[in-house]
């Protein structure tokens, strides 16, 4: 420890006294010191650029979506140490994810049950083209939802399963004036209705572009389009939303989708289509009541731009004046100029392809492009395992038939890289610190565990003129996509809000039954329903014993008492598969039935206090 911070400001106490002395105030069983006392350890030890030090903080949160694990990890920019696993369409056998009614609850609301989900893109609520630090929306492939996580308490709080349409796959937000709707494209193309009838004639099978309502988590709008769409991003003025879209042939197989030479990138008329909607010019599908408009070729809502080959990434320029569309089977970019956008909708444009101003070739296989904010663009090439760094305005200039050399650099990276992302890029306050790039391939990069390998993130300084490669980060199944948010931007809770809403229904339930969750251990019978309702403090639950009848449907419904940042406890029922995570000043709750007589022992399983092994209970079980 430093000097420096080795004084607390207001207690006088050393760090390390003062986190001893939480911990015995636990141990005598009072909660009287709060929050907040421990000081941020900001030491301004010079390290090598990229490195954080031990007890030093990031500048940056980085919210990793967790691929096919289902999760969001946040980790700490530049350090890449993993802080955080924000369980999302997974089950989570550390916090209950998936097994506590409240978590249930909020699962529901994605159909299912599912056990599984495939999240892919991690994007952060804006308003005026900035990160605001309230959410984080990120989409389920594999079951067609899509979720939003709360920053102030990083869990998610709603999921909602889209209608009409099969595999969610590329998402953002609308970033001017605010995220009112989430923007996400469902990839693959279904005939309607999907009732059996017409699976053997993929001319009569479709997909849609989706708006959901950021606040309501409910589908606004959808519309219908040509070919699949692949990714997506939204402009800086709140008109436009571009989408990336492969298979303009509508074949089902391989060959049939590479047969053009070009696909499209779609944009889609906001306004017009609000409007549509409000004017009651749309239709329904089967049950659902999503208003759909019908975007196909010839539409007032999209515009159909023809961009070389199977387009994969979409991305906005954070000046707000291009969309880039990323060729991946060709080796270009294409920069579309968004004012030219709206001279094509005016009627001013004829030629679609009159709003492309630039296509730089870049190399092999380009996915995905960010933006530094200094007018360079970083585009990963998925085939060549590299990056190239390009100067947009010089494309432009080369595309009119100047003689400009736009590529700045090519870096090699290890390997295959998918999705790259700079600070703040998405956003007007891109900052052109550093860039990461999720590499697919580790290969040779770590030692070897097996034949399933990890995927390398690289983290590289872009702060000067030349990238440079700092850091390998191995990372589990599998990242696609990742934000990296300056942490002024974020104000995360320490300890939970006694009203929060994420339990408002265990909250009313207890109000039901007459009792005051912060200080009532009893046990409520309706029935063979019964609601066991404790508090804890470390090291003890309020109730070491209670009875129930084999066979009862069981709801435990815990209280955290302690008011000390950092003391999380847990309920475990042994034998159950019962468990979950209370937070200081979090109530928790799950049901189970109560199926084996007898002694069925309970524990804390969140490591809280010196006396953690003790805190436990019995459920008695009587026959
Ligand atoms: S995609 S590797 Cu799911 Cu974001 Cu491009
Ligand atoms: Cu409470 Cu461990």
């Amino acid at each position: 420890m430093s000097k420096k911070d080795s004084k607390n400001d207001k207690s006088g106490l050393t760090r390390r006294q003062f986190i001893n002395a939480t911990a015995l105030a636990g141990l005598a069983g009072t909660t009287g010191l709060g929050a907040g006392l421990i000081p941020a350890a900001h030491a301004k030890t010079k390290h090598p650029k990229g490195t954080v030090g031990p007890g030093e903080l990031d500048e940056y949160y980085g919210f990793w979506s967790g691929g096919h694990s289902g999760e969001v990890r946040i980790l700490g920019v530049p350090s890449m140490r993993e802080l955080m696993r924000i369980p999302v369409f997974n089950i989570d056998s550390a916090t209950g994810w998936g097994i506590t009614n409240e978590s249930k609850e909020i699962l529901k609301g994605g159909g299912g049950p599912y056990l599984n989900g495939d999240a892919h893109h991690p994007h952060m609520s804006m308003t005026d083209g900035r990160y605001d630090g309230k959410y984080v929306f990120i989409n389920d492939k594999a079951n067609t939802r899509v979720a939003r996580i709360r920053c102030d308490i990083m869990k998610t709080d709603k999921v909602i399963s889209i209608p009409n349409v099969q595999a969610i796959h590329g998402l953002r937000v609308q970033k001017v004036p605010h995220t009112k709707y989430v923007f996400c494209n469902a990839e693959f193309r279904i005939p309607h209705p999907n009732d059996g009838r017409d699976i053997n004639d993929p001319s009569k099978y479709l997909t849609m572009f989706n708006a959901i309502d950021a606040e309501k988590m409910e589908v606004a709008w959808q519309v219908i389009v040509d070919g699949n769409l692949d990714n997506t991003d939204a402009d800086y003025k709140g008109k436009y939303a571009c989408s990336t879209c492969y298979n303009s042939e509508g074949a089902v197989d391989l060959p049939g989708t590479m047969r053009n030479e070009r696909d499209w990138a779609v944009v889609f008329n906001i306004p017009r289509i609000e409007d549509a909607v409000k004017a009651g010019k749309f239709t329904t599908l089967g049950d659902s009541k999503v208003p759909i408009v019908d975007g196909r070729h010839g539409s007032e809502y999209t515009m159909y731009i023809p961009v070389p080959k199977s387009p994969h990434g979409l991305n906005t320029s954070p000046d707000g004046k291009y969309f880039v569309a990323n060729g991946k089977l060709s080796p270009t970019v294409t920069i579309i100029d968004i004012d030219k956008i709206d001279d094509w909708f005016d009627g001013k444009l004829k030629d679609e392809r009159d709003v492309v101003v630039g296509e730089p070739e870049l190399g092999l296989g380009p996915l995905h492009t960010a933006f530094d904010g200094r007018g360079n663009a970083y585009t990963t090439l998925f085939i060549d395992s590299q990056i190239a760094k390009w100067n947009v305005a010089d494309a432009i200039k080369a595309y009119q038939g100047k003689k400009v050399n736009y590529i700045r650099q090519k870096l090699d990276v290890m390997y295959q890289p998918g999705h790259n992302h700079t600070t703040m890029g998405e956003t007007r306050d891109a900052d052109g610190k550093w860039l990461v790039s999720l590499c697919k391939f580790a290969k040779d990069r770590f030692l070897p565990v097996g034949p399933l390998h990890p995927e390398n993130d690289q983290l590289i300084d872009i702060s000067g003129d030349t990238m440079k490669l700092v850091h390998d980060g191995p990372t589990f199944a599998e990242p696609h996509d990742c934000i990296i948010v300056h942490r002024s931007k974020m104000k995360p809770l320490k300890i939970w809000k006694r009203n929060d809403p994420f339990y408002a229904k265990t909250t009313a339930m207890a109000k039901k039954d007459g009792i005051v969750l912060e200080k009532d251990n009893k046990v409520v019978r309706h029935g063979n329903k019964v609601h066991v309702y404790m508090t804890s403090i470390a090291p003890n639950f309020g109730m070491t014993d209670f009875t129930v009848k084999l066979g009862d449907e069981v709801t435990v419904v815990v209280t955290n008492l302690d008011q000390i940042e950092d003391v999380t406890h847990g309920f475990t029922m042994t034998n159950h598969g019962v468990v979950m995570e209370i937070g200081p000043q979090q109530t928790s709750s799950v049901t189970f039935i109560a199926d084996k007589p007898g002694v069925q022992w309970f524990y804390c399983q969140w490591f809280c206090h010196a006396l953690h092994m003790e805190m436990r209970g019995r459920m008695l079980v009587e026959v």
